[in-house]
């Protein structure tokens, strides 16, 4: 089977990083007598899927065979099943690369596009389709979304000068990779810890293409109702997220200066981080970045809810005490946590360890 196709339904699907978000990332390919004729892709949450885009732009012209990364769907949503318009377009024969993860499709797209006569192969590049949704099937399977915790520190482990300042760790080049980062992602997510070291505005300071929520784990309602996040209007709502012992009086001064206050249960005098990210997941965000500091890290890694690490290291030696993953350690005699599909890059003054977390034992 020839690759070359799903390469570039997989570059196209892509482009809808940021836009489609919870939908999945789908781009398709369009062939007559195995030359590409047309292609398109999912845009938009809510507009057309990456199959009818490609028919659209193919007009007047033939195709036999598509290539699409996801399994067509054949179930209505904000649009018409593509499994009808694809017969309707006269196309013969269709490669996806993955199965729809979507419990309302899963396999009943192949089998819709099979009973209309269609010839159908699964799984090409299986493993690169698999990998460019991963954080949808997370999301679409659990309602949970997907985790990448994010953290910068010096060679020897710091994640802050001694007066408390994280703001000069890292190089600039590494923080626009966070800026864009930030313009991706659904939600971002920070200890309240973090708020009143740092009192970061956690906004995109680049072209977002979408605005995440601003997210606070704040047992205590203890986020300044004055602090930078809720006063800078470019960026997206804020959430606190406090438990039933938190003050109402607090509470209430957070929900007059513009901040919307979801109450969790709560675990000890933490928020319960299960509840916690399953309220995340239900409000729609597939994919949360985690800004946060030693002891909310130490927390998810204890739950074993981070699925994915970016840790940038700055050639800077400060010295002192702490460490950016507190709290919580693996067993006296147990395996670490290690990374997998790992991705090493020099990123001007610092390194960037990127990887899939790999959890003891799985
Ligand atoms: C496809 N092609 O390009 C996409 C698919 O709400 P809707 O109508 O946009 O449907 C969303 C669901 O459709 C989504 O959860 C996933 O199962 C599937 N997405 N399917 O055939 C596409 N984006
Ligand atoms: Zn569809």
């Amino acid at each position: 089977m020839d690759d070359q196709p799903m390469r570039r339904a997989l570059a196209l699907a892509g482009r809808g990083r940021g836009s489609v978000e919870p939908n999945p990332l789908v781009g398709a390919v369009l062939l007559h007598e195995r030359r590409v004729v047309a292609e398109g892709w999912h845009r938009a949450f809510g507009e057309s899927h990456a199959e009818i885009e490609a028919i659209r732009s193919l007009g007047d012209r033939k195709a036999d065979t598509l290539y699409v990364n996801l399994e067509p769907c054949h179930h209505p949503g904000k649009t018409p099943p593509c499994t009808e318009a694809i017969p309707a377009a006269g196309i013969e024969k269709v490669v996806f690369g993955m199965r729809d993860p979507n419990p309302d499709v899963r396999g009943g797209g192949a089998e819709a596009l099979r009973s209309r006569g269609i010839e159908v192969v699964e799984g090409s590049l299986p493993d690169e389709c698999r990998k460019l949704n991963v954080p949808f099937t997370k999301w679409v399977t659990k309602k949970l979304p997907y985790v990448t915790a994010k953290w910068a520190m010096t060679l020897d482990g710091r994640m802050s000068t001694p007066s408390g300042d994280s703001r000069w760790i890292s190089c600039e080049a590494s923080r626009k990779i966070v800026h864009d980062l930030r313009g991706e992602v659904d939600a971002i997510l920070v200890g309240v810890g973090t708020v009143l070291q740092d009192d970061p505005r956690l906004n995109c300071r680049t072209e977002p293409k979408r605005v995440a929520r601003r997210i606070v784990a704040d047992s205590q309602a203890r986020t300044p109702p004055g602090c930078a996040m809720l006063q800078e209007k470019e960026g997206g709502e804020v959430i606190i997220a406090v438990t039933e012992r938190a003050p109402n009086a607090r509470i209430s001064a957070l929900e007059d200066a513009g901040a919307k206050v979801w109450v969790i249960p709560g675990q000890g005098d933490r928020v319960d981080l299960d509840g916690f990210l399953a309220r995340i997941g239900v409000e729609g965000a597939t994919h949360l970045l985690v800004e946060a500091g030693p002891t909310l890290l130490g927390s998810l890694f204890r739950a074993e809810q981070v699925d994915r690490v970016l840790c940038f290291i700055a050639p800077k030696i400060l010295g002192g005490e702490g460490r950016p993953v507190a709290g919580w350690s693996v067993e006296v005699a147990g395996e670490p946590v290690s990374l997998d599909d790992m991705v090493v890059r020099r990123v001007e003054d610092d390194i960037l360890v990127e990887g899939v977390v790999v959890r003891p034992g799985a």
